[in-house]
């Protein structure tokens, strides 16, 4: 008999309490057989309440309590231990506000067949961004870009939280090591990932701007994501200029060939 592949999707939340059932019922609706998993930092808003409430209400869906707010990162290596220990074989990050559309999960975990890590790319050939300020769209690719040069990465969008890691690729990063908060803890796993020599894909999502709630975006997490990706870049230089580099090439997906495969 073949055993069926088990999917969690991870939700970090703060103060989501609007957003959340929407969410929940958006993967549930979207693709049926994932579970998922609410990792929420003593919100005072009551949002882990309500996570209880729905993971009471349906067997598919579990809840996680943090004492509290300990960034993005923490939250998700909370979350995938948790995974990892339940025996999940892939694991999927997404934000509870909407931004990252649980309708186009399914295209996420299509390329997860061929390759470690799936990147969900607003800035890859058919990927986009709906309602978002130039402000953000200028912080997000330009920060992409200044990733791409100073460590090398030939990745499109290097901060985006909508991924999917197998279970084994996971392990394989170390995460616990991944010690960044804020985006730059995407930075960080994706360059963890990179550097294991992991085969990295990433395909083209719409990115839409929350609607409900408010963003937990900071300059404080802008300057760590600056300061140490320069860190890492100047520590890489020496082997980048001399040494031979042997990862595996990013695997850009294009639309059209997920469109005719109807995924
Ligand atoms: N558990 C936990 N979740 C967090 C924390 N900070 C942010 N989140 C959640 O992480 C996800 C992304 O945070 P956002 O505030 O949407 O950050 P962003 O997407 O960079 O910013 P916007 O585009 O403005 O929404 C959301 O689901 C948040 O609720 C935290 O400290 N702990
Ligand atoms: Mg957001």
């Amino acid at each position: 008999m073949i055993e069926k592949t088990r999917t969690l999707v991870v939700i970090p939340t703060y103060n989501e309490r609007e957003n959340l059932p929407l969410i929940v019922a958006r993967v549930l609706r979207s693709v049926p057989g994932v579970d998922i998993l609410v990792v929420d930092d003593n919100s005072p808003d009551g949002t882990g309440a309500l996570a209880s409430a729905l993971a009471s209400g349906h067997e598919r869906v579990h809840a996680l309590h943090r004492e509290g707010k300990e960034g993005l990162g923490a939250a998700y290596r909370a979350g995938f231990d948790w995974g990892l220990e339940q025996g999940f074989d892939r694991l999927v990050e997404m934000d509870a506000d909407g931004s990252h559309r649980p309708e186009e999960l399914h295209r996420l975990l299509e390329a997860l067949d061929d390759s470690d890590v799936v990147l969900g790319s607003r800035w890859t050939p058919g990927g986009a961004v709906e309602n978002w300020p130039l402000r953000r769209i200028v912080l997000s690719r330009g920060g992409s870009l200044y990733a791409r040069v100073a460590l090398g990465l030939p990745v499109r969008d290097v901060t985006g939280g909508y991924r999917a890691f197998r279970a084994d690729a996971l392990r394989a990063i170390d995460y616990h090591a991944v010690e960044s908060q804020g985006y730059c803890f995407q930075i960080d796993m994706l360059w963890h990932a990179y550097t294991a020599g992991l085969r990295i894909a990433e395909v083209p999502i719409t990115f839409v701007e929350r609607v409900h709630g408010v963003s937990k975006m900071s300059s404080g997490i802008v300057r760590e994501a600056i300061g140490r990706v320069t860190l890492w870049g100047l520590r890489g230089l020496p082997t980048r200029m001399f040494g031979a580099r042997n990862f595996a090439p990013v695997v850009a997906v294009p639309l059209q060939s997920l469109e005719a495969a109807n995924v």
